[in-house]
């Protein structure tokens, strides 16, 4: 078989999507997710000019090959744009692999290691009291773990908190890229401090103990405060602590550990193996959430996953909406087969988003369940794609409340 062309479909059905469709010569095409959020354009030039024309004529099945000849061959190693760029090209291949196979994707990584795919939905709320309403929400909706974000008495806007707007039209989401310039958001870590032990402390005592809690810190914290929040946090016994400082310094996940038992999880942010070799060797986390789009693919995401079960690391890849229908098809593969799996993040795509990347996953009792079609089971409609143009939308800023300076969100 050989790839006779590719192509990069960039659509906005609600938000923006960068899309790779690997065509062949035996009729077999495949599609992968390249999305950035923010820098859609970066990762679909980096496709166009630099890739596409190096895979012309490559055969599809060596996707080994065709990952290390983009990865060494560029010279410029890792960085969100090009894993994003190889993530797409490695997803669309093992989708061309899987169809020529006849066979849905998990079972060419392994085959089923599980049932079902556990998700963590996100309950939130301009306060404890709306984010434990919330949270019952999610409950009722069969959720079995439960990522809940509230907003801070004196801050005006905080990320990861819906707009009453979105409330009101009973969204189950919150868009990360809210504005077509960054929009600024306020801090102050004091306030925030205080309040998020009184946000799991409602929870546990309006839902119990038989739901998985999960919490979002965003990188807000530096390692000691981010030590007192999981300290503060031990009576509510939560499944994990998410990114509670930057990664960039490894080696400051060693101080958060030394002083509490709440799990810790980081890696949305991760594009390589090297963004999580020591952490995970040093067993300063608990839970690795790199992704298929963003690291690599899933060639690279196996090998993220296989260094992590040797630490007893498990997995809990980044599932936001940001990240397309064609990742979570992907994913969930992924996820299906891989060992030491942990838990998927899932927020909703809109309609608009699902109807325009068909896919053959489903929901049930929170859990998701990949496909039996073969491939990863999801497609693009081209057609209706072309109805929703690129909109130029960006992330938050951060400003601490007191001062203005220039903060983590
Ligand atoms: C999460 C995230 C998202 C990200 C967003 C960035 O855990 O789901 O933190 O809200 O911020 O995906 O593009
Ligand atoms: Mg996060």
């Amino acid at each position: 078989m050989k790839i006779t062309d590719a192509k990069v479909i960039i659509c906005s059905p609600g938000r923006n999507f960068v899309t790779l469709k690997i065509y062949t010569d035996e009729g077999l095409t495949g599609i992968g997710d390249a999305t950035l959020n923010g820098r859609e354009l970066a990762v679909a030039s980096y496709l166009t000019d630099h890739v596409i024309p190096c895979l012309i004529g490559r055969d599809p099945h060596q996707i080994e090959d065709i990952w290390q000849y983009l990865y060494r061959g560029a010279y410029w190693r890792r960085g969100p744009v090009t894993m994003s760029a190889i993530a797409g090209v490695d997803t669309a291949l093992w989708d061309i692999k899987a169809k020529a196979a006849n066979m849905p994707l998990y079972q060419l990584l392994g085959g089923r290691s599980r049932s079902g795919i556990m998700v963590y939905g996100h309950a939130n709320g301009r306060d404890i009291e709306e984010a434990t309403d919330e949270a019952l929400r999610y409950s009722e909706m069969g959720f079995k773990a439960i990522r809940a974000q509230a907003g801070v008495p004196g801050l005006k806007k905080v990320y990861g908190v819906s707009s009453g707007a979105q409330m009101a039209s009973g969204a189950k989401f919150y868009e990360p890229a809210d504005s077509s310039l960054p929009s600024e958001h306020d801090w102050s870590t004091e306030r925030y401090l205080d309040h998020a032990p009184r946000l799991f402390e409602k929870l546990r005592e309006t839902l119990g103990w038989d739901h998985h809690l999960l919490h979002d810190v965003h990188h807000r914290l530096t390692p000691i405060e981010a030590a007192r929040l999981g300290k503060s946090l031990e009576p509510c016994r939560l499944f994990w602590m998410e990114d509670p400082t930057p990664a960039e310094n490894q080696e400051a996940f060693r101080l958060i550990r030394q002083h509490t038992v709440t799990p810790i999880a980081v890696g949305e942010v991760f594009n390589s193996i090297w963004d999580c070799k020591d952490l995970i060797q040093n067993q300063y986390i608990d839970y690795i959430r790199a992704t298929v789009v963003h690291a690599g693919g899933i060639t690279h995401l196996r090998r993220i996953a296989d260094l992590a079960a040797i630490y007893q690391v498990r997995t809990g890849s980044h599932g936001a909406t940001d990240l397309s229908p064609v990742c979570m098809g992907a994913a969930l593969h992924f996820d299906t087969w891989v060992p030491n799996f942990g838990i998927q993040e899932y927020m909703h795509h809109t309609d608009e988003t699902d109807a325009v990347f068909p896919h053959d996953y489903s929901f049930r009792d929170g859990f998701l369940y990949a496909g039996e079609k073969p491939g990863h089971g999801v497609d693009i409609d081209e057609k209706l794609a072309e109805k929703y143009p690129y909109r130029r939308a960006y992330l938050p800023v951060n400003r601490l409340a007191h001062d203005g300076t220039l903060t983590n969100w």
